[in-house]
């Protein structure tokens, strides 16, 4: 249930070792740095022990390959996908802002994301960038999951609402179901 992914390109380089069944111990290095806290945050409340390293040339491209390496890590380190609760659900709130997250494992990638955000930039990130990590995260890690903002007012609260509800709903989901095959098909 460890990983490790490095992936190296012209355009970025990425370095992850993930342990799924971990104390939340996180060693992140990566800019901007609202994707920091973020992927910190994941990372805590999910329980994954996480380090992380990346560089880019651009922005756009760090915060994209950080996602797909993210998603590979923890697709890797769930091998066969046997054995796990394959559902995670929560609501988590932060403040006034209310987040929900549903998770399936099962290798059917299929996304939503609605954070419903007034402005265009949270911190030093764009709303768009936000989106467009937590999307391809999710598609890397070939899951199903809808996320969305019920209600708030202060962006960074909603996105890291956002944030919580992942990481919850998907301890949740890998959480450990000795011999169980979580699926009728008999394989997930
Ligand atoms: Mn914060």
């Amino acid at each position: 249930m460890n990983s490790e992914v490095f992936r190296k390109t012209r355009e970025t380089e990425v370095h992850v070792t993930l342990n799924v069944y971990g104390a939340g111990e996180v060693d992140v290095e990566v800019e901007p740095a609202f994707l920091k806290h973020m992927v910190e945050t994941l990372a805590r409340h999910a329980g994954f022990d996480l380090t992380l390293r990346a560089r880019g040339d651009l922005r756009h491209h760090v915060v994209e390959d950080v996602a797909i390496c993210l998603g590979e890590a923890l697709s890797r380190a769930l091998g066969e996908r046997l054995g796990i609760a394959r559902f995670g659900h929560a609501i988590v709130p932060m403040d006034e802002a209310l987040a929900y997250a549903s998770v399936d494992l099962a290798r059917r990638p299929w996304v939503r994301v609605e954070l419903n955000l007034s402005s265009g930039m949270v911190e030093d990130m764009a709303s768009s960038e936000i989106t467009h990590f937590l999307e391809t995260l999710i598609k890397s890690m070939e899951a199903t999951v809808h996320l969305w903002v019920e209600r708030g007012v202060d962006d960074h609260h909603k996105v890291e609402a956002a944030f919580k509800a992942l990481a919850v709903a998907l301890r949740q989901a890998v959480s450990k179901r000795p011999g169980l095959v979580p699926s009728v098909k008999g394989v997930v």
